[in-house]
């Protein structure tokens, strides 16, 4: 139903990413309103919320501190502004990691239920990749056939998220580097267990517990490094046993992989467990010859945000957008179906999809959104309920009102599925001639860049001006998530913006046949961005802080970013956040954050809008680490 839309966007000038102006045009023109429509109307935003500085913990609240002395200072029950600020930052760490760690607990159900032989229409898909999870572990495998390892390992990991006992967490100290282990043991953050961590920051939260900042970040360091080190980390592994190991992969990306002709399903979210189904009914003869006698072509499954990088990633699916375009595709008026899991996902969709004749499924028994339809995903029935799914999509072809539909022709070239293994295959099977490239200088330094688009910025934007700004100073940028699909749509993850690069990166990205920019995966897989890290410490002798190596969020907005972000700045990376994070009403703990963390843990949160001075500093950076390993600049 069109809608009064009282306030317009300025289209040309909000995204980075071509198409999109022209569908916030016909959203427009339609009558319908979406995320940049939305967030106007939200002016002005609540300072004190900004600011991190109000706190509704307690029904004695919501109470608010003012930021500049003239008000309240303390809280009814006497909390200050620093405590206030670092409670709520830790509750943001504690649903980030939540997110991730209970989708790898999804993961890990299904694995387990695969290989006891419960669901079968998985299978362990990488069994080498089972074997370095087993060694991982540390699980016997001689004389084991691969399912009894697999149960096994299953058991293990079941463990990690609610294990009573007060050692750390088996996947972190059997992935990380044995330096950081020790950083970690010595300031007494080692995770325990994933949930246990997550609980205890709603425990030091409620009023009337920890009351100290330093303490309260302290948690936040233990219980993010649960999430990048564990429960991210076995999502990772995981997903690359029941589905394959990424290797590159050639696709294209950006809204103009739509077809006018074909079915179009988009597939949204964050776990493979029912996309990558999704995606093998579609492509079956049945689903296919189903299609042209609706009047279509055939069947075409593109990827939205997290679940496109995951299906992009292994089967190269086409991405059709990140995190701000997920109502465009819908506005395309060519999409029959969108099919959505968890994280990010708007509630908006149904009034959008209702605008137009697409069907909005949900399929998580935990997320369900209001006028959707709801088609529950069960392991057992994947095959069967992928079927039902992808026949429901087939079937409302025939109500597409074809005078509406307007897909933007862009689309660019990708290779992505940059695993580990697949970066270490590219190199010749060892990490040598990165190393030598960055002992020599032809290589300056990695930048590892992940995350989410926010419509406080301009989308797309600092997330391929930065990568840009680095590539063209020979630092070789990896990363995942929303930035993964911009750096798509921008062309940089095609071989031939090898050209963009320095000379010396050019050279390396020309011998390899590898883009400058390297797509890493989803959200979840930050975690292979702490594999490669540690991998080059080990290799090099030396800790992660001191690679010459550094992180970015330059379009941050989830709560699972704030985890990220921690686990990566505990993992010892100086790390760029493009957006604002709620910590400003608290001097110390903005202090603490972005500066004074940096001497116990090696690595400090740097806060830049402008990525050009961002990038700036993050080269910078780069060849301060170059000079104390004494390598050439
Ligand atoms: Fe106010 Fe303290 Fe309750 Fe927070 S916990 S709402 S600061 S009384
Ligand atoms: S999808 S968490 S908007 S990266 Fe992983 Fe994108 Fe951020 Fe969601």
């Amino acid at each position: 139903m069109a809608e009064y839309i009282k306030f317009k966007v300025p289209a040309k000038q909000v995204s980075e990413t071509k198409g999109v102006a022209e569908l916030i045009e016909k959203a427009e023109d339609e009558g319908v309103k979406i995320v940049w429509h939305r967030f106007l109307e939200q002016q002005p935003q609540c300072g004190f919320g900004i600011l991190g500085v109000c706190c509704r913990n307690c029904n004695m609240g919501p109470c608010r501190i003012d930021p500049f002395g003239a008000g309240p200072t303390k809280g009814t029950c006497g909390a200050d502004a620093d405590t206030i600020v670092a409670r709520n930052i830790l509750r943001m760490i504690a649903a980030g990691a939540a997110a991730h760690s209970d989708h790898a607990r999804d993961i890990v159900h299904v694995f387990k239920g695969t290989a006891t032989g419960e669901f079968k229409d998985y299978k362990i898909a990488d069994v080498q990749k089972l074997m370095a999870l087993a060694q991982a572990l540390g699980v016997e495998t001689e004389g084991k056939d691969e399912n009894e390892i697999a149960v096994e390992c299953a058991h293990i990991l079941e463990k990690e998220f609610g294990k009573p006992d007060d050692e750390p967490l088996r996947l972190l100290m059997g992935t990380a580097p044995k330096k950081r282990i020790k950083v970690w043991e010595k300031l007494g953050v080692l995770p325990r267990a994933i949930d246990r961590e997550i609980c205890e920051c709603m425990h030091r939260t409620h009023i009337g517990v920890d009351a100290d900042p330093v303490s309260l970040i302290l948690h936040g360091v233990r219980t993010s490094l649960g999430d990048g080190w564990s429960g991210s980390m076995m999502a990772t592994y995981l997903s690359d046993i029941l589905f394959g190991t990424p290797k590159p992969i050639k696709t294209v990306a950006n809204l103009g992989v739509l077809k006018e002709s074909h079915v179009n399903i988009v597939v949204h979210g964050h776990n493979p467990i029912l996309s990558m189904k999704i995606v093998e009914v579609a492509q079956s003869k049945e689903m296919q010859e189903l299609a042209k006698k609706y009047g279509a072509k055939g069947v075409n499954v593109v990827g939205m945000c997290c679940t496109g990088n995951e299906t992009l990633m292994r089967l190269g699916v086409p991405l059709a957008g990140n995190f701000l375009m997920q109502e465009l595709a819908v506005i395309t008026g060519a999409v029959e179906a969108m099919i959505v899991d968890y994280q990010c996902i708007m509630p908006a969709l149904t009034d959008v999809a209702g605008c137009y004749h697409t069907k909005l499924i949900t399929t998580e028994p935990k997320a369900h959104i209001p006028g959707a339809i709801h088609i529950e995903f069960k392991p057992e029935k994947a095959d069967e309920i992928a079927k039902d799914i992808v026949r429901i999509a087939i079937e409302n072809f025939p109500h597409r009102a074809k005078e509406r539909v307007e897909i933007p022709k862009y689309k660019s070239e990708v290779v992505a599925g940059f695993s580990v293994e697949a970066i270490l295959e590219a190199l010749g099977g060892t990490l040598e001639p990165l190393i030598n490239a960055l002992k020599d200088g032809t290589i300056k330094g990695i930048a590892g860049i992940v995350g989410c688009n926010n419509p406080k910025v301009k989308h797309n934007h600092s997330h391929v001006i930065i990568a840009r700004e680095l590539i063209k100073r020979d630092v070789l940028v990896v990363g995942t998530g929303c930035w993964g699909i911009a750096a798509a749509m921008d062309g940089l993850m095609s071989p031939e913006a090898a050209k963009l690069a320095g000379d010396g990166l050019r050279q390396v990205c020309e011998a390899l046949g590898i883009p400058p920019c390297l797509h890493m995966g989803s959200c979840v897989d930050c975690s292979r961005i702490l594999i490669a890290l540690g991998a080059l410490a080990d290799a090099l002798g030396v800790d992660i802080p001191d690679l010459p190596a550094v992180g970015s969020a330059p379009e941050w907005m989830s709560e699972k970013a704030v985890s990220i972000g921690t686990y990566f700045l505990a993992s010892g990376v100086f790390t760029h956040l493009g957006t604002i994070p709620p910590v400003l009403g608290s001097q110390k703990v903005t202090k603490l954050l972005t500066d004074d963390v940096e001497d116990i843990i090696g690595g400090k949160f740097y806060v830049e809008p402008d990525p050009i001075k961002a990038a700036e500093t993050l080269y910078n950076v780069i060849i301060e680490k170059r000079k104390k390993l004494k390598w050439p600049l």
